[in-house]
């Protein structure tokens, strides 16, 4: 029988030989760096990242306070607080092997629904340099179709009437930001994670949207002294499952009630524009480059497109996850054609990167079999990742007349989706997502007027008064209604009707 550690600061050393973890003090270390959003992105990323620098370098000034804004992060909150903020990096190689790695280098957690003023305090210490974040697509809180700040949701209208209890980002940085003003410090950097466009310019717009009306003064000094890299971040994290937390016990002996798994591959490209230091993360693998538009396009066009495209389609087909779809000849075929067809045609090249090898690796990186990617995962928060994954290559190709059909079946197939919430066979598949109401109530409507999935403006902007782009798809929700079966209008797309 494997000897079992429970995990923490103490028992480190007691962890069997194969599993690496820091050696560097880590009670020497101060947080340079807020996070917000410590999900399992941030911990194999981010984290990741600074854990190798410490390690490499023996810098102390760059630990993690990680916060979570929610009640729902209290659950990460307290186990992280109990392991002493470590935790488990299982690492699945496509051949097999694994690698575990205890990851040291977030030293604080803090939960901002408990105490807002102690987060804003933090941020307003000497010793914050960069405040990170990764809220997910939809935390930027823009209009999907106007790209405007939406001062309709409640949090905000909530923080713009209580400044000092705030409880969105844009309310939490705003009252950082003010104290540290106040207080005569450089501001921190505000690094965006996330898998949007400019995320750094559009943390900014936001940012200074909410800022504005709340004091116009200050905004004008974030305007001007507050730097917001653009990044490009890559690492596929699946959600970790039951059976990885007690494979981690049973089979390593670290006994860990958070660990985080992760593919091998891991790519991060960033901005140099830091107004208050920042770590050397490129001695440790990531790339500082001075525009990263071409990185981020790519990387959102190709992969997290990639991504929905099996998620919607192999989702009405029955898959149910990413290697099982790349695993189908047909679900290959098609996200291949995709991504040749529609996708490229509309990137701009990019220094450094042979786009065709970069297509081969993702396919490659989608067929771990170790990874089990769920497409319950990738379909998450679709109306926040469709508007930036595959709606601006159709509306692209649409206006230089390229090919549209491949990105038409995925739209169609979300309808679906929203629609009857069933697989082809009829299991369920569960929408998740903060405009569930709206993309279910709009797709019901297709039985009566076949564009009204269509005509949900906030996702699809005008896409529904395009006459070429509709033509399509209507024959495709015809289709699609009249038999489920997905494949067949795979096969169609890519081999041609009979
Ligand atoms: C995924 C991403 O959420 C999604 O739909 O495409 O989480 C993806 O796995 C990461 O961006 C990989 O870097």
């Amino acid at each position: 029988m494997t000897a079992v550690t429970r995990l923490n600061q103490e028992s480190l050393s007691e962890l069997p030989e194969s599993v690496s973890r820091p050696t560097y003090d880590r009670s020497k270390l101060s947080a340079g760096i807020l996070h917000i959003g410590v999900g399992g992105f941030h911990r194999s990323h981010e984290a990741w990242y600074t854990n190798k620098l410490l390690e490499a370098t023996g810098a102390t000034q760059w630990g993690i306070c990680g916060v979570g804004l929610r009640e729902a992060d209290r659950k990460i909150a307290d186990i992280l607080k109990k392991q002493d903020y470590l935790y488990t990096l299982i690492i699945k190689h496509p051949d097999g092997k694994i690698e575990n790695q205890v990851i040291g280098s977030i030293i604080d957690f803090m939960l901002g629904s408990d105490d807002p003023a102690a987060v804003t305090d933090r941020m307003a210490d000497e010793k914050t340099k960069i405040v990170s974040l990764t809220i997910t697509e939809g935390g930027y809180n823009f209009k999907p179709a106007t790209g405007e700040f939406n001062f309709k949701n409640p949090e905000v209208k909530h923080d713009l009437a209580n400044p000092n209890e705030p409880k969105s980002v844009f309310g939490f940085l705003t009252a950082g930001l003010k104290k540290r003003r106040a207080a005569g410090l450089t501001p921190f950097t505000i690094q965006s994670c996330d898998n949007i466009q400019h995320n750094g310019d559009m943390t900014r717009k936001m940012l200074l949207a909410f800022a504005r009306k709340q004091d116009p003064v200050l905004a004008e000094w974030i305007e001007n002294e507050v730097c917001f890299p653009n990044a490009m971040v890559d690492r596929i994290t699946p959600v970790t499952t039951p059976d990885d937390i007690e494979t981690l016990e049973n089979e390593h002996g670290i006994k860990d009630k958070w660990p985080v798994t992760c593919e091998p591959f891991s790519q991060w490209v960033i901005e140099d524009k830091f107004c208050n230091g920042r770590p050397e993360w490129e001695k440790v693998g990531a790339q500082f480059v001075p525009d990263v538009t071409p990185y981020e396009t790519m990387k959102i066009r190709l992969l997290n497109a990639g991504h929905s495209v099996l998620g919607m389609l192999g989702s009405i087909h029955g898959h149910t996850t990413i290697d099982e779809c790349v695993a189908d000849p047909l679900f290959a075929a098609y996200l291949r054609r995709f991504m040749d067809f529609e996708a490229t045609p509309v990137l701009d090249p990019v220094e450094g990167i042979d786009l065709e090898q970069y297509k081969d690796s993702l396919i490659e990186r989608f067929g771990n079999p170790y990874i089990k990617d769920s497409l319950a995962r990738i379909c998450l928060e679709s109306s926040s990742k469709l508007p930036k994954f595959i709606i601006p290559t159709i509306t692209e190709n649409l206006e230089l007349g390229g090919s549209t059909e491949y990105a038409a079946l995925v739209i169609a197939a979300w309808c679906y989706y929203s629609d009857k919430g069933v697989s082809k066979d009829g299991v369920k598949l569960e929408i998740v997502d903060d405009m569930k109401e709206e993309l279910h109530k709009a797709a019901s409507g297709t039985a009566s007027s076949k564009l009204s999935f269509l005509k949900l403006k906030p996702v699809f902007g005008n896409l529904a008064q395009n006459k070429g782009f509709t033509e399509d798809y209507t024959c495709l929700i015809n289709s699609l209604y009249e038999n489920p079966d997905i494949s067949l209008l795979m096969q169609a797309a890519l081999f041609g009707r009979d």
